[in-house]
């Protein structure tokens, strides 16, 4: 071993002589971005070494040794947080913990609707390994081609079929966690109906890896889905748009899968930015949603049930205008420009995002609201509000337009987070939807999360992650 600097060996020697070079190595130049930047670019990392275990086993033993060491550890899945959790800090002392090569299907039972998966297989992978099962797995995110299922749990993530499925969590039956000091948490059961005591697994879905480490879960699966209605719909306002969602619910006979509220302002900003966004309809409007039905029966006629209901909804005038999918096709090119949103948003610049949720009958009140005081505060941020209208979820980005209204716009950040985040307060909401909390949001939590809540909080960090090395600075400051 070399002698590091205290004259013992330096804990990425020792690291490499508990594990190998080939699962713990230094981070190389060519690897900084993909591992060390997060995905907005709003935190830049570095790392004492990166680990890439194959196995519960090999985890358990980085663990053990960096809680006997004191060595912080950043878990990492797709590296697709929008709130910096999973960077590690600027101070080069932190390990970061790969989880992609954990990327196993354990098994996958279709008379049992379960799956036993790795941390790092990514979403979209486990989808079409459903799918071929003649299953779903629901869960569907814009990032699903990179985002891996240890970081969909640990932020207990939501994206565009809540509606019907619910978040993550809800699609957890099992887990396997190793824990700060490497002992192994087994719960990889594929039960429905498990009443033992407290329901300790899921304190590690939405943990964001404070806790401990998902290395596998045991997932919710359901009936494939064989007719699909999606449509494209303009709508006056959002008071219309909630009308139309309890509509669609009741005519579907609660099919509805998605419903997601997309602004003007967003439409402009694909047509700006990405040539091959079309405009669906010939008239533009200031509010639309995309929204969609499905069903696991193939004799279902769907999308006539669907036009049937948009045609009442016309006539009711809570819609002006739709275009309804004719085939996979049109499906696709309608959720592309749902899914493209926040790309649009990225290469327009500066975004200003609150990833806010409040009762759906609150949401067209406090855009009003919110949109009037932003007018007069921040003329220069121009307002982008989208999202999951029907689980209240709103993305309520403030974006610029050009370099110098960047610069106002900034300045402002702190009194823009405040007075949004106090208004969602006030209409019953949460500051913290479905992105998680990350480096970004732990003064928030602070501020808003109940004081008795939060101590519990601290009290379970405590007992999980006694040595504090777990993501640390991630969701609780110490
Ligand atoms: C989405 O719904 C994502 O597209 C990203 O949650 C939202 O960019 C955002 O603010
Ligand atoms: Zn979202």
């Amino acid at each position: 071993m070399m002698p590091g600097p205290g004259g013992g060996a330096g804990p990425l020697v020792m690291l490499q002589a508990l594990l190998g070079p080939e699962v713990v190595a230094a981070v190389r130049s060519d690897e900084v971005e993909r591992y060390l930047v997060d995905h907005r670019r709003l935190y830049h990392g570095r790392a004492l070494a990166i680990a890439r275990p194959r196995s519960t086993e090999q985890v358990s033993k980085l663990l053990a040794f960096c809680n006997a060491q004191r060595i912080g550890v950043v878990p990492q899945g797709g590296n697709t947080s929008y709130c910096g959790g999973a960077t590690p800090d600027a101070s080069g002392t932190q390990l970061l913990l790969s989880l992609e090569r954990m990327d196993r299907i354990r098994q996958l039972d279709a008379d049992d609707c379960a799956m036993v998966a790795e941390a790092g297989c990514v979403l979209a992978k486990l989808q079409d390994a459903a799918r071929e099962a003649d299953r779903l797995l629901p869960l569907s995110l814009g990032s699903e081609g990179s985002c891996q299922l240890g970081g969909n749990l640990s932020t207990n993530a939501g994206g565009t079929n809540v509606l019907r499925y619910g978040m993550a969590r809800d699609l957890v039956l099992g887990l396997e966690v190793v824990l700060a000091d490497g002992r192994v948490l087994d719960t990889l059961s594929t039960l429905r109906k498990d009443n033992t005591g407290y329901d300790v697994k899921s304190l590690f879905l939405g943990a964001e890896g404070t806790l401990g480490v998902i290395t596998a879960a045991a997932l919710r699966l359901f009936p494939r889905e064989a007719s699909l209605a999606t449509a494209f719909v303009a709508v006056p306002d959002i008071d219309a748009a909630v009308a139309l969602l309890a509509r669609l619910r009741a005519s579907s006979g609660d099919r509805l899968s998605s419903f997601e509220l997309i602004p003007r302002a967003a439409l402009d900003l694909l047509s700006a930015h990405l040539p091959d966004a079309r405009d669906p309809l010939a008239a533009p409007s200031p509010w639309y949603v995309l929204c969609e039905a499905a069903s696991a029966r193939a004799d279902e006629d769907l999308t006539a049930m669907l036009a049937q209901a948009l045609e009442e909804a016309l006539a009711a005038g809570q819609v002006t205008d739709a275009a309804v999918a004719r085939g996979a096709r049109d499906r696709e090119s309608l959720w592309s420009l749902r899914e493209r949103i926040p790309e649009a948003q990225r290469r327009e610049g500066l975004s200003l995002k609150h990833d806010v949720s409040l009762p759906v009958s609150h949401v067209a009140r406090f855009v009003a609201e919110a949109e009037a005081w932003l007018r007069q505060a921040a003329p220069e941020g121009r307002l982008v509000a989208y999202g999951h209208l029907g689980d209240g979820n709103l993305h309520f980005n403030v974006s610029a337009r050009s370099a110098t209204e960047a610069e106002a716009l900034a300045a402002r950040t702190d009194a823009i987070r405040r007075h949004v985040h106090d208004l969602v307060r006030a209409h019953g909401g949460s500051f913290s939807a479905e992105h998680g909390i990350g480096a970004l949001k732990v003064d928030e939590l602070v501020r808003y999360a109940p004081p008795v809540e939060l101590e519990l909080m601290r009290a379970i960090k405590r007992t999980f992650d006694p040595q504090g090395i777990m993501n640390p600075g991630k969701v609780l400051r110490r």
